[in-house]
């Protein structure tokens, strides 16, 4: 190859480059043309191989000839390659706007269903009186939801028709989904060192399906651990809780001897109520209605997680979550609570912005 012709091929080789770039129409073409010029397998590459092809005497011109080129291309591709950018950014802000003077598009707000509402109420009342959430696993084993609760093996709550047992196994036993939360106060007894505070509320399941039961509803239950407490610690406790629940200071209350195999003495605590035609109304009126089972804790129950009975005593409580949000909130069919109804959630629910949570300043 002649020097002359190398010379002449830079030219054209310029010429034919600078009008390409720019013929380019975007940026995208532009990158294109860069690689096929500039890359490793680029035209003026190739070029710059052919260098060695020239007698020796030639080499360093074109040497110098060939990245005086590649400077001016390069030169030219930045060049034009802002004024694409510029362009391409014009043509972007002149296609994408926004109306900021719209009104926000309607979205769907959820609602806190009243089971949710009337657990993080119940929970921030008893915070209030120092007490602690505690949880568990809703598939227990049958001693930590009978056994440790003084429930004899012949108890009806222990049978097929009551429970809903798991085909699963162990220790011999089928796993079972719990009938009532106490299971976790148990646990919380077994893992810990008294005094204790907790409530324990969550999901049971029973079978039972009706009017007024669901196979699975939800409870709260309580349990206060401490040396010498008694049935005047438990009875303050509940009175307190029922009035600030229904938020009436004046709200009739009584308690009833009842039994529990996990308490001795055993009570339900009734509020009074006024019944109607459909329509029942709690705080006032000459009729009782029942709200919750409570006792001082059985001392085998307390043995059987190694505390003695006669330095520890205690009592317990249970309610029915979904039982108290219908009787607060006027709700009258048990079974809607777990359809799922937009519409239902819509009447029943509330305000996210309202729902009283442990950050909302009651519990510790
Ligand atoms: C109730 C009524 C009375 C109760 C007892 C216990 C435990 F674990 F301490 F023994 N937990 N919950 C209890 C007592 C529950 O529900 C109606």
């Amino acid at each position: 190859m002649s020097e002359r012709s190398f010379v002449s091929d830079i030219d054209q080789l310029e010429a034919e480059l600078i009008a390409r770039i720019d013929g380019c129409a975007n940026t995208r073409e532009l990158e294109e043309l860069r690689v096929a010029a500039l890359g490793r397998r680029g035209r003026l590459t190739e070029l710059a191989k052919a260098i060695g092809r020239l007698p020796p005497h030639q080499r360093p011109a074109a040497g110098a000839a060939i990245n005086a080129l590649k400077e001016r291309i390069e030169e030219r591709l930045r060049r034009r390659r802002q004024e694409l950018e510029e362009r391409e950014l014009a043509e972007r802000l002149a296609r994408e706007w926004i109306d900021v003077t719209l009104p926000p598009r309607e979205r769907p707000q959820g609602r806190i269903h009243p089971v949710s509402q009337v657990t993080e109420e119940v929970i921030a009342i008893f915070a209030e009186m120092g007490f602690t959430v505690a949880e568990g696993p809703d598939v227990e084993d049958d001693w930590h939801n009978f056994t440790a609760l003084n429930i004899p093996p012949d108890h009806p709550a222990r049978q097929m028709q009551d429970t809903f047992y798991l085909e699963a196994e162990q220790d011999g036993l089928p796993l079972l989904l719990r009938t009532h939360t106490s299971p976790v106060q148990i646990r919380t007894m077994q893992a810990g060192r008294p005094p204790f505070r907790i409530v324990a509320p969550g999901r049971v399941y029973r079978r039972d399906y009706d009017m007024t039961h669901t196979p699975m509803f939800h409870q709260v239950e309580g349990l206060l651990i401490d040396r010498r407490t008694h049935m005047g610690h438990l009875k303050g406790c509940l009175v307190d809780f029922v009035r600030a629940f229904f938020e009436r200071d004046d709200i009739p209350v009584r308690f009833r001897p009842s039994f529990f195999p996990f308490t001795e003495p055993s009570a339900e605590m009734d509020v009074g109520c006024r019944r109607g035609e459909g329509e029942l109304v709690v705080g006032a009126g000459n009729d009782w209605l029942e709200i919750l089972g409570c006792g001082m804790v059985h001392p085998r129950v307390l043995e059987g997680v190694g505390l003695s009975p006669d330095i520890w005593q205690g009592f317990a409580f249970g309610m029915g979550i979904d039982r108290l949000a219908m009787l607060k909130y006027g709700i009258p069919d048990l079974r809607t609570f777990f359809e799922g109804d937009l519409r239902w959630s819509g009447h029943y629910g509330f305000s996210p912005l309202d729902f009283p949570t442990s950050w909302s300043g009651l519990s510790r």
